[in-house]
């Protein structure tokens, strides 16, 4: 995969060609990444990358023509590709959209900084927005960063365990039709702070453990993001895990044990 950032701190992104899953990825040569700066695209004196929004209000507005001609500067050096923009005002980056990123060959992603983009050119040079969700960061490098590591993941070779990246949270289970938050995680010592390993762990029982590990990730769904349940049909093994789920806590929060 190729993956062609416009950002005006391109060092940001570059760091990620050095650390963890994106280094590794970059370094197989299993993606290539190379940034753009759209200041190296002005054609004035003092490099001009934003000016004051039309209108009045705060902050400054990034300036259409330096992004375009850096996007024309990127299309003649591989021919087409979609252009994503991280934008506030983009669609909520979600796994399933991940997903579908990372069966493109290109990804060619703008960071916006400032309050934003001349709306002339997203709209004529810019085919998608993504957000990270709904809170305010300070430009698109962090979400460009995030779409990068989440994309580079997903590619065959990239991960150690090729299973890892399909048995993670959020993965829309193919049979079910509906993702579930990770089950909880032990490790070494069996006895920590006098706090102890769930039993059925240590048990050896293959069967029973996976049955408990899903309905653990059943329950922490049904209980930190029962958004992720919206509309699930579930399977009559699902539904007795999480019933009985839920009647122990009930139990618990009953008795006080
Ligand atoms: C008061 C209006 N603000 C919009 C929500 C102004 C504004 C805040 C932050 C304009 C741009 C930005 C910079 N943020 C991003 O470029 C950004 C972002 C984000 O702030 N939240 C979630 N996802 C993203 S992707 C890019």
């Amino acid at each position: 995969m190729r993956i062609d950032v416009i950002t005006l701190f391109p060092e940001w992104i570059q760091q990620l060609a050095s650390l963890g899953v994106t280094g590794r990825a970059l370094s197989n040569g299993k993606a290539e990444l190379v940034t753009w700066n759209p200041r190296d695209f002005t054609l004035d004196r003092h490099h001009q990358v934003d000016d004051r929004p039309y209108g009045g209000g705060p902050g400054m507005v990034m300036l259409a023509e330096p992004l375009a001609l850096t996007l024309e500067a990127v299309k003649r050096q591989a021919a087409t590709g979609l252009v994503s923009a991280m934008s506030p005002q983009g669609r909520p980056l979600n796994q399933a959209a991940v997903k579908k990123l990372a069966n493109r060959d290109r990804l060619i992603l703008l960071c916006g900084r400032y309050e934003g983009i001349d709306q002339r050119l997203l709209d004529t040079c810019v085919d998608e927005q993504w957000s990270l969700g709904d809170y305010v960061i300070s430009g698109g490098e962090l979400a460009a960063a995030v779409v990068i590591d989440a994309v580079l993941r997903l590619l065959p070779g990239v991960l150690g365990h090729e299973q890892s990246a399909e048995q993670d949270s959020f993965s829309l289970d193919e049979k079910t039709g509906y993702g579930l938050l990770d089950c909880p995680h032990y490790t070494r010592p069996e006895n920590w702070r006098e706090l102890k390993v769930p039993e059925i762990l240590l048990s050896g029982n293959h069967a029973a453990i996976e049955d408990w590990r899903r309905q653990q990730a059943l329950l922490a769904t049904w209980k930190t993001r029962p958004d992720l349940l919206a509309g699930a049909v579930f399977s009559d093994k699902d539904k007795a895990l999480l019933a009985a789920a839920l009647a122990d806590q009930e139990a618990e929060s009953i008795t006080g044990i």
